[in-house]
């Protein structure tokens, strides 16, 4: 049964009591995405759809004062991120900090990659120019999830997938780099699949598995001492 219920927060969580945290997790049912970005809204609202938990996003909150992500690491500014939206919305929130790693460019444009340029079109181009004439295509996606209450850590999840950069784009589903980059054991590239097929296999699933792995053993501990 979901419980949509925001408790005091006396109630809700005690910080740095993990079980506590779950406990709260699993009465309230409802955690905060701490994100603005539509395409990773989508992408979670169907990772989760067979969770009984109740996703709200930065939507809900017009007034959010989005943090600086100015960590020097993926775990970093996912954990800025998530810990920033718990305390603001005080209620458990988790974030995910993403991005493309590419061999050839010693792992830029990396946590970088929303910032390499201003739209995803020109993201693209200046990629695949700084790629000219380079043999080495190799690349990988990366996400980290962080989970957090009040204000607090819990835990960072990380997932990748590895693949080639395309020389040209191909495809108009996904989003960022997704048109340029394809997959291992793919002839097609992140945005020629469809979005059920992307969260088979992407880095934000990957990780995704990981942290909902590990929300279940703390539920399953919490089904039996409770
Ligand atoms: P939030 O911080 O609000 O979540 P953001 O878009 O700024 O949104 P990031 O800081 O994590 O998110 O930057 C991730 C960038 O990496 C994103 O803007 C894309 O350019 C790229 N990226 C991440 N995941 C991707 C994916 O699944 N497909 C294509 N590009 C992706």
């Amino acid at each position: 049964m979901l419980y949509n219920i925001a408790l005091p927060r006396r109630y809700a969580i005690v910080p740095a009591q993990k079980l506590n945290f779950f406990w709260s997790f699993k009465i309230m049912a409802f955690i905060v995405a701490a994100t603005g970005n539509q395409h990773k809204l989508a992408e979670y609202a169907q990772l989760l759809a067979d969770q009984d938990i109740e996703v709200k996003s930065l939507n809900d909150y017009p007034n959010y004062p989005e943090p600086e992500e100015n960590g020097s690491s993926f775990a970093e500014n996912a954990s800025i991120k998530a810990a920033a939206a718990s305390k603001y919305c005080d209620v458990p929130a988790f974030a995910d900090d993403s991005g493309l790693e590419v061999e050839a460019l010693d792992g830029r444009p990396g946590i970088h990659s929303s910032r390499y340029a201003p739209s995803d079109p020109e993201r693209i181009a200046k990629l695949l120019k700084e790629l000219e004439g380079k043999e080495n295509r190799r690349a990988r996606f990366v996400c980290v999830i962080a989970i957090a209450a009040n204000g607090e850590v819990l835990e960072t999840f990380e997932g990748e997938v590895k693949g080639t950069i395309l020389t040209s784009p191909r495809g108009e589903n996904g989003f960022g780099y997704d048109p340029i980059f394809q997959p291992d054991g793919f002839d097609k590239s992140f945005a020629e699949l469809t979005q059920e097929e992307k969260n088979r296999i992407s880095h934000r699933a990957m990780a995704y598995a990981k942290a909902l792995e590990f929300v279940d053993e703390e539920l399953s501990i919490l089904d039996g001492g409770f």
